[in-house]
């Protein structure tokens, strides 16, 4: 029972490196996030998104997040999540630009979400940022669907 357990966790890795369906991220006290650029499987049924804080400043001075959007959405989603606070993580509620997001964390805190595979399409230009107030502007990567 146990060995054929891990037999199909072993599948499951391989199918996982063959298409990445995982938005695996980390960021620090230098507001930055340690890809530039990461690109996903179209073929995903669900997408996750993973942000880990491996800083040392709390969520109020240097607190950051993921969200997924058009690249041309990311200004605007950032203006008006400034304007919705940081506690709805700087995500204006019901925002339809907004395709996924984490939770806003400090240093040291880790957080996940997932989201179904099919919100984002082959060849368009996505992006992925941290929407805290004036970190958009350079937090920021590129989101590649193929
Ligand atoms: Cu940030």
């Amino acid at each position: 029972m146990k060995k054929l357990f891990c037999l199909a966790l072993l599948g499951i890795a391989s199918a996982a490196q063959a298409e990445n369906c995982v938005i695996d991220l980390k960021s620090d006290d230098q507001m930055k996030f340690d890809q530039t650029q990461i690109t996903v499987a179209a073929s995903c049924k669900t997408l996750q998104i993973k942000l880990a804080h491996i800083g040392k400043l709390p969520v109020a001075a240097m607190g950051h997040n993921v969200v997924i959007a058009l690249t041309a959405d990311i200004q605007p989603i950032s203006m008006d999540g400034q304007k919705a606070g940081a506690a709805a993580n700087y995500v204006a509620a019901d925002d339809k630009r907004v395709i996924a997001h984490t939770a806003l964390i400090g240093g040291g805190a880790t957080t996940t979400v997932s989201f179904p595979g099919s919100a984002l399409k082959a060849g368009t230009d996505y992006s992925f940022f941290c929407s805290f107030p004036g970190h958009w502007a350079i937090m920021k990567g590129k989101l590649t669907v193929k």
